[in-house]
């Protein structure tokens, strides 16, 4: 009987030195200690042994029992000790570890572009105005003087929601608004995204930007249009920056032009960029028809107006040499950072 309990107390010993977790541990304690285990087994069959052997057996039955709780408790110590600090390794922070660069994310090249061009306007008294890109087909055509069988209205060119109500293909929608909405003078541009039928190549778009501007007020003449969009011009790509008005056609002007300045890469030489010609096409313009002044019932014998409209994609590829429109819209960071 001795003999076996000492056993025990050497097995346990063994089994305690292999377990590596709490649960292994609490295995071993069961196995031993626990209601049905080996040692409670042999405790309680001491009933059975001769009265001179059970005193010495008892005494010895108590020792190793102290023995082995004493180990366990030391091992579940252990155990604990080992979780934490594997715990501690693993959560362990490197303070002097560099910390991880924050990336801060840059204006769009037609952003850019158009507050550049935004801010010359609003320099001259300009103010912004915005509108819906959803649009009424009587804003967007009718309005301004487009005849019923125009081109532009046509369904391959134009996307239309119903029968009246179109993406706008132009922002002078814009314009109809503040025409009907206020009085003379008028004095604003409207920047916004404008929508075409187009089947997307390196110089088209569905979906592009424009910036159009309206001046009305009494005594208005195509001198004011041209020093207005010559100041402009010179402010965009620099003061020794040369315009050219060429004729041109729009329903809602008359006469219309469209402005060319002359190269800023080659000065007028002729170039790439300019294609040899030494001009560059950057916008259209003209005197507001009087069929579009009547839409905001104004006077036309008092006042007259000019207008312009011009792309932003287009002003922006030039300024910057881009030769893709589809790169503006991508959004590769290794083709937006590039105008930081
Ligand atoms: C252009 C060219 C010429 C224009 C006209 C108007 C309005 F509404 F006042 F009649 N807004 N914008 C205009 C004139 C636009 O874009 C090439």
């Amino acid at each position: 009987m001795q003999a076996q309990l000492n056993k025990i107390l050497e097995e346990v010993k063994e089994q305690l030195k292999n377990a590596e977790t709490l649960a292994q541990t609490d295995e071993i304690r069961v196995k031993t200690l626990g209601k049905k285990g080996r040692l409670t087994e042999i405790l309680r069959g001491m009933g059975k042994l001769p009265a001179e052997e059970r005193k010495e057996t008892g005494q010895m039955a108590n020792k190793v029992r102290g023995a082995i709780e004493q180990l366990l408790e030391e091992k579940f110590a252990a155990v604990k000790a080992a979780a934490k600090e594997a715990q501690f390794k693993a959560e362990k922070i490197d303070v002097t570890e560099p910390g991880r660069d924050t990336i801060v994310g840059v204006k769009h090249p037609l952003t850019i572009t158009m507050e550049e061009i935004s801010r010359i306007f609003m320099n001259m008294g300009f103010s912004i105005v915005e509108g819906p890109e959803v649009e009424t087909v009587f804003n967007n055509f009718d309005a301004l003087n487009a005849g019923p069988n125009h081109p532009a209205r046509d369904m391959t060119d134009t996307f239309y929601i119903t029968e009246d109500v179109l993406l706008r293909t132009q922002t002078s929608p814009v314009q109809v608004r503040t025409l009907m909405k206020q009085d003379p003078p008028i004095k604003v541009i409207s920047p916004g995204r404008c929508f075409r039928c187009d089947t997307p190549d390196a110089t088209h778009s569905p979906m592009f930007h424009q910036i159009e501007g309206l001046l009305v007020d009494e005594g208005i003449t195509m001198a004011d249009l041209k020093g207005t969009l010559d100041s402009f011009a010179k402010q965009l790509f620099g003061t020794s920056t040369r315009t050219k008005f060429r004729p041109h056609h729009f329903p809602f002007t008359e006469p219309s032009a469209e402005m060319d300045v002359s190269c800023f890469k080659c000065g007028g030489k002729g170039c790439r960029v300019c294609k040899g010609s030494g001009w560059i096409e950057i916008l259209g313009c003209g005197m507001v028809h009087p069929n579009v002044l009547k839409v905001g019932n104004i006077d036309t014998e008092k006042y007259t107006g000019f207008a312009f409209g011009m792309g932003v994609e287009r002003a922006a590829m030039l300024k910057y040499g881009v030769d893709d429109i589809r790169l503006f819209y991508e959004n590769d960071m290794r083709f937006i950072n590039q105008f930081k």
